[in-house]
């Protein structure tokens, strides 16, 4: 049937004579946005239709002590698009106000926090900045897509009204960028750093150093960055970070609530230092220059006292400029190291990071060295049984989660997905959020586990871009399933609030992969 406007507008005109509210006639619209919409998916989220709080150009964010610099980056995300000043003042003085609190509540731990939006103010609740700065990530999910734009859009700025209860299922949440297969320079890592960091991602792994580059500044041994730094895969410019460049990094990590675990994987991949330093080899020689992508070819040499003055240099020079309490041995696929050799090494290199004090994080090969319960081994397998990984939960080790068939953001979604690997997967987003990382490893249980880490490795990743389209949106459903209850896990559900992420990826210039899985609208 067609109804003329005219038909139309008598009807509308007929119905509000007799008091009909206004939702009568028109379908109500759904709400474009709401608390339980939030990814990761609160703990617990309770929508209050009549709580929208309207932002203007009198709001004001006030602080208390210890939280001006969480209330410093929320200004400074909600401003470039609403172009209002919203001063960070001690008290709201009358005026409208985002309040961020710091108190005590046994619930949230310290990384969670209580978000309260009604009518008249935003109240956000946490222990520390570190929970407050994860309520933000919320928040700013409640405010129109359109607030993640870099200039002034003239509109009404409304924050879904509601609460949330909001803590981790697990510690870490983390990304892993190789910057030793294609190198990215610190502006490209702070970018991807702010894009991690709205998924309550809290750590970043750094694989500063593999078979075909070096990339980071060791004093003691200069040419490892200048020489070992020239290099990347398929002959690509490398690069390299001072290490004044790198603590740059590490502090705006830091001002994202962000650890950064820098690695430097041995004693296999390491093809860049040896090929650098004759003395790193057991003949004497420097190995060719190698660019491209075979794994599990080179190793130091396990017998020499050299090798142990050059990891003691390495990790004391790496442990000064590192405040995170991790530094990351890698480990990996040794192929070339007899494995009693492999053993003598970590039984050796393993105590020189205590003896800067670090605690060691490695690859899951590392369990086979019966490491100190506090590592961390880093499991990248595809799950069911591993007898060092579950021996070394068994011992008191936490077990960090990248299982390469899910977690590992370098694999392609599809066979026809223009970047990535295939060796362990092919993985679309169903299959990223699909699985549990408490029932991955046998032996592992949900208290052995210290979280979840999504690795990209680069050696066909070159671009910011290249970064986002293997990430996006992939890394959302790692970060969800380090972040939420397990009692949350719905493909269904998440797929939908997924696809509402999508027009801020969109704003923030973020080059996602339109899965079919998802419907984007
Ligand atoms: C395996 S799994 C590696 C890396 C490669 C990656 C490519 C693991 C710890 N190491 O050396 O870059 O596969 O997918």
């Amino acid at each position: 049937m067609h109804l003329s406007r005219a038909v139309l507008t008598a009807a509308v005109v007929s119905l509000a004579a007799v008091a009909v509210p206004t939702s009568a006639v028109a379908a109500p619209a759904a709400p474009e946005r709401s608390v339980t919409d939030v990814v990761p998916v609160p703990v617990s989220a309770k929508p209050d239709p009549h709580g929208d709080f309207r932002l203007t150009p009198s709001t004001v964010i006030t602080a208390d002590r210890g939280a001006g610099q969480v209330a410093d980056y929320l200004r400074g995300l909600l401003r470039p698009a609403t172009g209002y000043p919203l001063p960070v003042v001690p008290h709201a003085a009358g005026l409208p106000a985002i309040a961020l609190q710091l108190g005590h509540d046994t619930r949230i731990g310290t990384e969670g926090y209580q978000l309260k939006v009604a009518r008249d103010g935003v109240t956000l609740k946490a222990n520390t900045a570190d929970g407050l700065f994860e309520g933000v990530q919320s928040l700013r999910q409640l405010l129109p897509s359109a607030i993640e734009a870099k200039r002034v859009q003239h509109r009404t700025w409304t924050v879904a009204g509601g609460t949330i209860l909001d803590y981790p299922r697990f510690a870490e949440r983390g990304a892993m960028l190789d910057v030793a297969r294609h190198f990215f320079r610190p502006d490209q890592v702070k970018l991807y750093l702010d894009q991690i960091a709205q998924y309550k991602v809290n750590t970043l792994h750094l694989h500063l150093a593999d078979d075909q580059g070096w990339r980071i500044e060791i004093k003691s041994w200069p040419k490892l960055a200048t020489v070992g730094g020239k290099t990347a895969v398929d002959g690509d410019p490398g690069g390299y970070y001072t290490q004044a460049q790198y603590q740059d990094i590490v502090a705006y990590a830091a001002s994202r609530h962000i650890t950064v675990i820098p690695e430097i994987d041995m004693p296999g991949h390491t093809n860049a230092a040896q090929s650098t330093y004759a003395e790193l080899n057991c003949d004497g020689k420097a190995v060719p220059v190698r660019t491209d992508t075979e794994v599990g070819y080179s190793s130091l040499c396990i017998s020499s006292p050299v090798t142990y003055k050059f990891v003691e240099d390495v990790v004391r020079e790496l442990a000064a400029i590192t405040p995170g309490p991790y530094l990351h041995i890698g480990g990996d696929e040794a192929h070339s190291t007899p494995p009693a050799d492999y053993i003598a090494f970590e039984k050796k290199v393993q105590p020189i990071v205590a003896k800067y004090g670090k605690k060691v994080t490695g690859w899951h090969e590392i369990a086979k060295s019966d490491p100190p319960a506090s590592a961390v081994p880093q499991y990248w397998d595809f799950g069911g049984d591993n007898a060092s990984v579950a021996a070394a939960a068994a011992r008191g080790s936490k077990i960090l989660m990248s299982p390469a068939n899910f977690a590992y953001l370098d694999m392609k979604y599809t066979e026809s997905t223009p970047l990535g690997q295939d060796w362990a997967a092919l993985v679309e987003v169903r299959d990223g959020y699909n699985w549990d990382p408490a029932t991955l490893v046998n032996g592992v249980g949900e208290s052995q586990v210290a979280g979840v880490e999504a690795p990209l490795w680069t050696e066909t990743i070159r671009t910011s871009n290249d970064i986002e389209y293997m990430a996006f949106p992939r890394l959302p459903g790692i970060a969800e399933i380090g972040w939420s209850p397990r009692s949350t896990h719905n493909w269904d559900a998440y797929r939908l609030r997924l696809a509402k992420q999508a027009p801020r990826w969109v704003q923030q210039g973020i080059d996602f992969y339109r899965s079919p899985q998802v419907d984007w609208k």
